[in-house]
């Protein structure tokens, strides 16, 4: 794992970085990978500075001329996919297929919004007054900042800047500190791009590397127009009421804590591979990570047993390596809101398979854990928290409305699914009866969604949308124009008000 030769292939250079603040530590054995600076407020002060000249320049370059930067972005993501999706691997765990996707995510996003590029479209209405014409035109919103979690170092933003560099925004960039350097390769790679092209703005994206602090100084700067942040419900609710004095923009992808429901007709040996792939995944750190599996009681004894041999059988390991479907989780002290999970999951009367660390002789500094199942008597207090962990409560149901108010009963509302055979529940499940979540899906697993949908949940997942359909509007500010092409003024609801004359 040589981190010097891989960064330097990906251009990046770290000396001028380098200082006190932002360790990066590869999840894979715990080395520290680099030491970086904290980034001063003045720093921070200069870059929006930067970053709203370059919005002023940029906002006037016509919108597919800006995607055609995203063009050669995303061209300079495909040649340098197996080397970004590396370093995804080593600074935040994810196995190298997870890596590798990551990175074909972004270069999907660059995809989409190279067409988005000529279709920020506005509609026309039919004005109540003769010879006027009523349009909506969308403009540039300003320097939106991205804060983005360590969980998607890369793909997050991606989906952000892609969209909001078409719309006419600078963008500034906060990653978790937990991954600075994938930051930095994005960066140096967006870079790359620009030098391409003629005359595209300095400072048009840029990073800001710090934690919470710094983070706090993005969301209060008056250059700020929007404030796009994906992580905990915590930091949301931080960023939500530190934005919400100023009325700047926010787009909040937060928490999830997101369900499968298996009904009595579904294809079992479907679902165990998406119950598997969304549970133990990513060890269990994704937004989407399926985290409650609500199964019917006719089939609940029997799921079980054939979800323990393949809890059993799953290979966790060195994300770097051929064979490991698990990684590490990102630091020890996952480990240990793992742990606390799992025996407030006992305590509360559940029955716990699984969750044991693993490989703590070869890899002390490291968190490798077997995924945990963990079957409950009741959607108690810790069933509806979200523990960024790999572990799967289990719930039985009688009723088909019973299951679908469990989905609903809890605090998040990002992503959902039922496996299913039986049309009438599939729909129930699709109706405003049903799921109450951001994402409703049949018959495949609550993660892993493609860019082209929106992206986002209810209630504390934030409300925001991101990636695909009309995200983009978060991005743009919307003006209603009404043009009187007559000779007349007559006034809106026929209200007279003549002036004599
Ligand atoms: C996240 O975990 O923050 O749907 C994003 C998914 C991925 C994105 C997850 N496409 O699982």
């Amino acid at each position: 794992m040589d981190i010097s030769a891989l960064l330097a292939e990906l251009n990046v250079d770290l000396l001028p970085e380098q200082g006190q603040g932002v360790v990066s530590r590869s999840p894979i054995d715990g080395a520290t990978l680099a030491e970086l600076a904290v980034h001063s407020p003045e720093r921070i002060a200069q870059t929006l500075a930067r970053a709203q000249r370059a919005f002023h320049l940029w906002r006037d370059w016509p919108a597919p001329r800006r995607g055609e930067l995203i063009r050669l972005f995303g061209e300079e993501l495909r040649n340098a996919k197996p080397r970004l999706g590396r370093l995804v691997s080593i600074e935040s765990g994810k196995i190298l297929q997870e890596g590798f996707g990551e990175v074909q995510e972004m270069i999907d996003i660059c995809d989409f919004a190279v067409g988005l590029s000529r279709q920020l479209y506005g509609l026309t209405m039919a004005s109540e007054r003769p010879g006027h014409r009523m349009m909506e035109t969308w403009h540039p919103l300003g320097v939106s900042v991205v804060i983005s979690a360590f969980n998607f170092p890369v793909a997050v933003w991606a989906w952000n800047a892609a969209l909001a560099l078409v719309c006419g925004n600078s963008v500034v960039w906060k990653p978790s500190e937990k991954t600075p350097l994938c930051a930095l390769a994005c960066q140096a790679l967006f870079e790359r791009a620009a030098r391409r092209i003629e005359g595209v703005p300095e400072g048009l994206t840029s990073v800001i590397l710090g934690a919470h602090e710094q983070g706090a100084q993005l969301v209060d700067d008056a250059r700020v127009a929007l404030v796009s942040a994906t992580g905990s419900t915590r930091m949301g609710r931080a960023v939500a009421v530190r934005a919400a004095p100023r009325f700047v923009r926010t787009l909040l992808e937060l928490g999830g804590n997101n369900a499968m429901i298996v009904a009595p007709s579904a294809d079992l040996d479907l679902a165990l591979r998406a119950i598997t792939f969304a549970a133990a995944g990513t060890a269990g750190q994704r937004c989407t990570t399926l985290r409650r599996l609500i199964v019917h009681e006719s089939i609940h004894d029997a799921l079980i047993e054939r979800l323990k041999k393949v809890w059993d059988s799953l290979p966790v390991g060195n994300p770097l390596d051929d064979g490991p479907l698990v990684g590490p989780l990102i630091d020890l002290s996952a480990l240990q809101q793992m742990q606390a999970a799992l025996d407030a999951a006992r305590n509360e009367g559940g029955e716990v398979y699984g969750g044991a660390r693993v490989h703590a002789q070869h890899y002390p500094g490291a968190a490798y854990v077997k995924p945990a199942l963990a079957v409950m008597p009741a959607q108690s207090d810790i069933v509806q928290r979200e523990t960024f962990a790999p572990i799967l409560y289990v719930m039985k149901y009688r009723a088909i409305e019973d299951a679908i108010a469990l989905q609903n009963g809890v605090p998040q509302g990002l992503s959902s699914s039922i496996f299913t055979n039986d049309l009438r529940e599939a729909e129930l499940f699709l109706s405003s009866k049903g799921s109450d979540c951001g994402i409703a899906n049949v018959n495949i697993g609550p993660s892993g969604a493609e860019i082209g949908g929106a992206f986002g949940g209810e209630k504390e997942t934030g409300g925001g949308r991101e990636s695909g359909s009309d995200a983009w509007k978060a991005y743009m500010r919307r003006a209603t124009n009404t043009i009187n092409y007559s000779r007349e003024l007559p006034l809106a609801q026929g209200i007279r008000f003549d002036l004599e004359s």
